[in-house]
C-alpha cells in the first residue's frame, strides 16, 4: 500500500511524476477548504510535501494526526511550525547544498546589475538613446569592492568563493566568527555596515532576522552603497528601505525577495539604481531539479528506509 502524501505548493511535473509513483497523492489549494478535508483525510495523511513560503497551515498541521515527515521544497524553511512538528515527533526535512552555487550566482548578478547598470543600459538602446544622445554615462566596477556577507552559512560562503575571483575584499557577520573563514568577522552588523560598500543578506527568515536590516544600518552603507537581498523579505525594513532609495542616503539595491511577496512595492518600480527579480534565487531548471529529487527522496527514504536523507536541524534529534 503506497502511503498518502499531501502536496502544498508549486511543484515541478517531474516531482509531481516522481510522487505519483511511490505515493497516493492529495494537493492542497488555496480553495481546499481544510475541515472537510480534515474529516476525510486527517487519519490517512502521513507525509506532506511543502516548500518554505507555503507551510503548513496550522490547522492542517494540528488535523493531520498520522503526520509523520514533511519535505520542504526549498532550504529555507520559515513557514514551517518547526518546532510543533519535532514535539510532535514529525520529521522536517528540506534542500541544503544543492541550491548554494545557484543562490550565489543570483546575488552576484543583482550586485553587478546594480553598479553596472544593466537595466539602465539595456533601456538606454531601446529607447534610442544611443543613437540620439550619444554614449551612456559610466558606471561603478563591482572589481575590488568591499563587500559584507550577513550570514555565513552554506551559501554565504560560496558568495565569498564567487566574489573572491574579482578581487572583493570579503567581511561577514553572523552569530559566531570562523575559525576556517580567511575572511574579516565582524560581531556588530552596523559596523560592518559602515565598512563596506555593498551588503549582501542570506540569513534564514524568521522572528530571529526580522528587521536586521533597518534605517541606520541602510543609512551605514550611504550613498555609494548597495543592498543586495537573497534572503527573505522579513530580514529587510522595506518601508526604510524604499525611504532610503528615495532620500538617496543609500546608492543601489538589488532585491530578489519581498515582505509580501508577490506584491513588491511600486515605489521600487521606476528607480534607476534598484533591481528587481521575483524571487529567482534557485529558479534554474538545474537547480530545481536537484531540489525536486532531493525532495522526493526524502520521502521515499523515509518511507523505505525510515530514515531522511536532510533533515533540517532542529529534527536531527529525531533521526534513528
Ligand atoms: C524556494 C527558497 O526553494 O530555497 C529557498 O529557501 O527561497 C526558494 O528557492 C522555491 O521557492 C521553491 O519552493
Amino acid at each position: 500500500m503506497k502511503p498518502e502524501l499531501l502536496i502544498i505548493g508549486d511543484i515541478t511535473p517531474r516531482m509531481a511524476a516522481a510522487f505519483d509513483a511511490s505515493f497516493v497523492c492529495h494537493t492542497f489549494t488555496e480553495i481546499t477548504d481544510i475541515n472537510s478535508f480534515i474529516a476525510e483525510k486527517g487519519e490517512a495523511i502521513e507525509a506532506v510535501a511543502t516548500t518554505g513560503h507555503d507551510g503548513v497551515p496550522a490547522p492542517l498541521l494540528t488535523g493531520l494526526s498520522q503526520l509523520k515527515v514533511i519535505s520542504c521544497y526549498g532550504v529555507g524553511y520559515d513557514a514551517i511550525d518547526v518546532g510543533e512538528a519535532a514535539s510532535r515527533g514529525i520529521i522536517v526535512t528540506h534542500t541544503p547544498n544543492v541550491l548554494n552555487d545557484e543562490v550565489a550566482t543570483t546575488a552576484v548578478m543583482l550586485l553587478m546589475a546594480c553598479y553596472r547598470q544593466l537595466i539602465v543600459n539595456h533601456n538606454y538602446i531601446l529607447a534610442g538613446d544611443w543613437v540620439n544622445k550619444g554614449n551612456a554615462p559610466l558606471n561603478r566596477t563591482i572589481d575590488g569592492m568591499s563587500v559584507g556577507i550577513l550570514g555565513y552559512g552554506r551559501i554565504g560562503q560560496t558568495i565569498a568563493k564567487k566574489l573572491e575571483a574579482f578581487g572583493c575584499k570579503i567581511s561577514y557577520h553572523a552569530r559566531s566568527e570562523r575559525s576556517d573563514s580567511p575572511h574579516r568577522y565582524y560581531a556588530k552588523l552596523n559596523d560592518m555596515a559602515r565598512d563596506v560598500q555593498a551588503l549582501i543578506a542570506i540569513t534564514p527568515g524568521g522572528a530571529a532576522t526580522k528587521h536586521l536590516v533597518n534605517q541606520e544600518i541602510l543609512e551605514a552603507l550611504g550613498p555609494e552603497g548597495c543592498l543586495v537581498n537573497v534572503a527573505r523579505g522579513s530580514v529587510v525594513d522595506e518601508a526604510a528601505l524604499v525611504n532610503a532609495l528615495q532620500k538617496g542616503t543609500l546608492g543601489y539595491a538589488g532585491l530578489d525577495v519581498f515582505d509580501k511577496e508577490p506584491q513588491v512595492p511600486e515605489a521600487l518600480f521606476n528607480m534607476p539604481n534598484v533591481v528587481l527579480t521575483p524571487h529567482i534565487g534557485s529558479a534554474t531548471v538545474e537547480t530545481r531539479q536537484a531540489m525536486g529529487d532531493l525532495t522526493v527522496d526524502n520521502l521515499v527514504h523515509f518511507f523505505e528506509k525510515g530514515a531522511v536523507l536532510t533533515p533540517v536541524p532542529e529534527c536531527q534529534h529525531l533521526i534513528k
